[in-house]
């Protein structure tokens, strides 16, 4: 069978998945398609209808799987691929998909509107109230997150698994950002141990 292909540039949200990629060790081919052109071409609308990255090809028995959304793309590598990055057992499946969707829902649009006022628009359009209330509702879910890494190293307890992987690379953004995390030192500590990780260094050297 042949290698499973992973779109996407490892400056973007891609970097959740190219990280899973390597995290798990599994032989894959990169497409440095960027979220800009590339895309948008008809060739990867064909993969991605929604026109973004990253995106997964992966053969299977019976056709081709063609898969879009980070955390469904990890989650799918972790199970077909993985090397114990996904503990076994229904419950361990579960709470990495409440990690996944939590990150996605939680933080994702409060930490999107940092980026944007930081990344996207020129500094005369920038709006310091945005950031600031960003910030603000960020507080409750970190501290969610500062509770949970009381007493444990990673978020499944003992063991670095998927679920750390998928919401450390979902607050990537916040590392781009370099959000204050000091009134956090549990998630800053735990960040900066999945950050730690060799596939993390191999995978932000992939395609940026
Ligand atoms: N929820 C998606 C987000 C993907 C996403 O928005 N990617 C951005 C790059 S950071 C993109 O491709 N943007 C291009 C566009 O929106 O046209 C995921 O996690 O895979």
């Amino acid at each position: 069978m042949s290698k499973p292909v992973l779109h996407g540039i490892s400056s973007s949200r891609a970097f959740r998945s190219i990280w899973a990629a390597e995290e798990i060790g599994v032989h894959y081919e990169h497409v440095p398609t960027t979220f800009r052109e590339d895309s948008k071409a008809a060739e990867y609308l064909a993969v991605n209808p929604n026109g973004r990255i990253p995106a997964l090809v992966d053969s299977q028995e019976d056709g081709e799987l063609k898969l879009f959304e980070s955390m469904a793309i990890n989650m799918y590598l972790a199970k077909k691929y993985g090397s114990g990055l996904l503990p076994p057992g229904l419950a361990a499946e579960a709470r990495t998909w409440q990690w996944s969707i939590w990150g996605i829902s939680e933080i994702e649009p409060l930490q999107m509107q940092i980026v944007i006022q930081k990344f996207f628009l020129p500094a005369e359009k920038q709006d310091a109230e945005v950031v600031r209330r960003a910030g603000k509702g960020l507080a409750r879910p970190l501290q969610v997150l500062e509770d949970t890494l009381a007493g444990q190293p990673y978020l499944l307890g003992e063991q670095f698994s998927l679920a750390d992987l998928n919401l450390a690379g979902v607050m990537e953004l916040l590392n781009m950002v370099q959000f204050d995390l000091s009134a956090w030192p549990n998630v800053q500590a735990w960040l900066e141990r999945c950050r730690g990780r060799d596939s993390y260094a191999r995978a932000k050297q992939v395609g940026a």
